[in-house]
């Protein structure tokens, strides 16, 4: 919990970066800086720094961490969109660390380069949450908790599908596989590449004939797969590593006369299962959408209050997820709000 002066001091450092444009331009609006009481110290603050706002999975992921830090529940947030720039976070970081925020709350958009600031967090005594993706770093006590997804388990469950729906046909026939990875170095890329991968090198017949950077945005999947249909003439399955580089992709694909899907050119494999993507399940264009959980800001404040209540805790927390294919999509795409 804040000072009175400590709330006074963020309000006045908040409407300082406003107003003079100097540091961050923290996204927390003005309004809500005058609104919030600066004399109720019974507010937690909360400064989160967030990749940015490139996919429908990272809005929904946003929404979810707005929803679960308002004044009703108990919070004044700080919220900073590092749009995809490392630099950025660290700065959003060092600026909640001058704060004197309650926690730090992020998702690292790769896993290296974060020792410094997050001795600087723990020397402050600022405790840090990780939400979706992780640090790589020696020490664990840089960060309090981690919630998120088993980024190994979606790239296995990915290939254990491919397994299935290539079974009935001949095992000793070539199948051309290309990958479009999310951004370099994110934890969601590395365990979706390395969970396929290991299903991939049981099947000596599997060639994975391109692996590339499409940094999970639509455009750059449409642009990469563009290239890939110029340079290759037969692929048999395209993995995905999120829907929007999916959506992107299938343009090109039928910029190019062809038509995604096992039932016809080429079999689509994709990550995230947003509503966008499960109509594509239900259409036939994608085959199987393996979902990935965005709704997290319950789970992380849920954390912060076991540690306030000096409740023991998890320090990983799994959010719970599950794979979309044709046999169950039209049961389940209703619930689907993102
Ligand atoms: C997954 C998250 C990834 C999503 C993408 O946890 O890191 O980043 O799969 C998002 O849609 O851009």
């Amino acid at each position: 919990m804040k000072s009175k002066f400590g709330l006074l001091y963020i309000l006045f450092s908040v409407l300082c970066v406003i107003l003079t444009g100097c540091g961050q331009t923290f996204d927390t609006h003005m309004e809500d800086a005058v609104e919030a009481n600066p004399l109720d110290s019974n507010l937690t603050v909360v400064g989160v720094s967030q990749v940015g706002s490139e996919s429908v999975w990272r809005t929904a992921n946003t929404a979810s961490v707005q929803d679960a830090f308002t004044r009703e529940n108990g919070y004044f947030l700080i919220f900073d969109n590092a749009r995809q720039k490392q630099e950025n976070q660290i700065k959003a970081i060092r600026s909640f660390i001058s704060q004197r925020v309650d926690y730090i709350v992020f998702s690292p958009i790769k896993e290296t380069g974060w020792e410094t600031v997050l001795t600087e967090a723990k020397e402050a005594g600022i405790p840090v949450i990780l939400m979706d993706r992780m640090v790589d770093v020696t020490d664990e006590t840089l960060f309090a908790a981690w919630v998120g997804s088993d980024f190994e388990k979606e790239g296995q469950l990915a290939g254990n599908w491919l397994e299935e729906a290539l079974s009935q046909k001949d095992s000793s026939e070539e199948v051309r596989i290309v990958v479009l990875q999310g951004t370099q170095g994110a934890t969601s890329m590395l365990g979706r590449t390395k969970g396929f991968a290991e299903v991939a090198k049981k099947h000596s017949n599997w060639k994975i004939i391109e692996q590339i950077d499409a940094e999970y945005t639509t455009a750059k999947g449409r642009e990469e797969m563009r290239r890939i249909l110029n340079t290759y003439d037969h692929i048999d399955v395209l993995v995905s590593q999120n829907d929007d580089m999916t959506f992107g992709a299938i343009e090109a694909m039928k910029e190019a006369g062809l038509k995604p899907g096992s039932e016809n050119d080429i079999m689509v494999i994709s990550f995230d299962a947003t509503k966008a993507g499960l109509n594509l399940v239900q259409t036939g264009e994608i085959d199987v959408d393996i979902e990935c959980n965005p709704l997290q800001g319950d789970y992380v404040s849920k954390i912060i209050q076991m540690i306030q209540n000096n409740e023991s805790y998890d320090k990983k927390c799994f959010v719970p997820e599950m794979v979309f294919t044709k046999e169950n999509v039209d049961d389940l795409i209703d619930q689907r709000t993102y």
